[in-house]
């Protein structure tokens, strides 16, 4: 069931005049209201009236999140402070936070967002939803947790550090969706298994996002819970969750296209790459009053397919992520995605996703060593065994990067376990 067919199934074409009548409007907006942009349009010699429809959006000038930072905290603010209603700050994955500010307005239409992506994943009001991401500045928890009381389902707000009271009101309150990020989700099912608690659940649907993860990691958290797992995608500039999320079939991630203006470019040229290669996802906002931003640099990576989905949607798909273009390491001179070594590790089989690559630097010569919990059953394997299960993952990550790797395995469950973003990478190298 489609929640919404008027703004999910137009025509490309009625897509495309929406997107121009609103992005128009954007961008007289932050010509008028916010000092940067002018200051940005007039030295390029733009003027507003110039933009008369989205073909005319290459030739706005990009915002990144250094313009953020540089305008710390309100700067970019486009209304007065009076009618902004909430701040929200960024994960600050990457360098100092950014501040995003909602009018009442863009609370409602990100709440509209979240219940739409929610529906697109099967959620409906008799659902009883746990939202176990963090609450607070970063925008997971109360993001997801407005959209699911738009929908009108039941919401448990668990926020994150309590695992053990999430399970017993996973079973006492029969819940039957949880939004948490990917790798909370891992834990939580492996922590059920140990209870031999999953028979004892109603979970039927997973809502998961805020960081990487693969297709190989959804079949395997699918199967282990008997549940269907979504993908939700958002970022804290653009909005929060709920700007892409993934419907039954899966191929790639339904962008709410009436409200953010999708390109993919090459973070080298800046030029936008042809549809369907993959590139840095860029984002303008077509609706946002508090802060709107023009071509804003996600940094993320992955292509976008413009066709109409199986389940009838028109709005376009992007394919999951390979990545952050700055999530990238570069060892002896590979570029390296710790989602690859994740890829490689569920192609093995006997391992866990969980996983920690070390970085280091010896006699001028980076190293790789990929820390790999496996699974209890192989841990009492002889030597031998091991050795062999060692070599074999070796040659796995090998395959996947192009590069020789030391692999060292541990045993279960000593990875630090993440209830927000995993941390998969500890760079020892100096940088001077
Ligand atoms: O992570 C918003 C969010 C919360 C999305 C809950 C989904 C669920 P930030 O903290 O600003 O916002 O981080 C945004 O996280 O640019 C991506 O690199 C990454 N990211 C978010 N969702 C996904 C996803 C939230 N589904 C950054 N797959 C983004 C891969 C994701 N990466």
């Amino acid at each position: 069931m489609i929640w919404n067919e008027t703004k999910e199934c137009m025509s490309r074409d009625e897509i495309a005049n929406l997107q121009s009548a609103r992005l128009v409007k954007t961008v007289d907006r932050v010509y008028h209201n916010v000092e940067f942009y002018r200051k940005k349009m007039q030295r390029i010699g733009l003027e507003p009236g110039d933009i008369r429809g989205i073909e005319d959006i290459t030739r706005l000038p990009y915002t990144t999140k250094d313009d953020l930072r540089d305008n710390y905290p309100f700067g970019l603010f486009a209304v007065p402070r009076s009618q902004i209603v909430r701040v929200h700050a960024s994960s600050g994955t990457t360098g100092k936070a950014t501040v995003v500010g909602y009018t009442r307005k863009d609370l409602d239409i990100w709440s509209e967002c979240v219940a739409r992506a929610l529906t697109m994943a099967g959620v409906t009001r008799n659902d009883i939803i746990q939202v176990a991401y963090g609450y607070g500045l970063f925008t997971g928890g109360l993001g997801a947790h407005a959209g699911a009381e738009k929908l009108g389902a039941v919401v448990v707000p668990m926020s994150t550090g309590n695992t053990k009271k999430l399970i017993t009101m996973m079973k006492d309150f029969e819940a039957t969706a949880l939004a948490c990020t990917p790798s909370y989700l891992l834990h939580i099912a492996e922590t059920l298994e140990e209870a031999g608690d999953i028979p004892n659940i109603k979970l039927k649907t997973a809502i998961c996002g805020a960081e990487p993860w693969t297709e190989k990691m959804r079949t395997q958290v699918e199967e282990k819970l008997h549940i269907h797992a979504h993908d939700i995608y958002g970022l804290s500039e653009i909005m929060g969750p709920g700007v892409a999320c993934d419907c039954e079939y899966h191929k790639g991630l339904h962008v709410y296209e009436d409200h953010f203006l999708p390109e993919i470019i090459s973070s080298e040229t800046l030029e936008p790459v042809p549809v369907g290669e993959t590139g840095e996802l860029v984002f303008t906002t077509l609706t946002k009053e508090g802060l709107p931003l023009i071509r804003y640099r996600t940094k993320d990576l992955t292509s976008i397919d413009y066709g109409q989905c199986e389940c009838g949607r028109t709005i376009a798909r992007i394919s999951r992520f390979k990545g952050r273009s700055d999530d990238m390491l570069i060892i002896r001179g590979v570029n390296v995605f710790p989602s690859q070594i994740e890829a490689a590790l569920l192609e093995m089989g006997g391992t866990t996703p969980h996983y920690m690559m070390i970085v280091d630097r010896v006699n001028n010569l980076d190293t790789l060593e990929v820390q790999v919990e496996v699974e209890e059953r192989f841990f009492s394997d002889e030597i031998r065994q091991l050795e062999k299960l060692t070599g074999q993952i070796a040659h796995a990550i090998q395959q996947m990067i192009g590069l020789a790797v030391k692999v060292k395995l541990v045993e279960p469950k000593t990875l630090e376990r993440s209830m927000g973003k995993a941390v998969h990478v500890i760079d020892k190298r100096k940088y001077e």
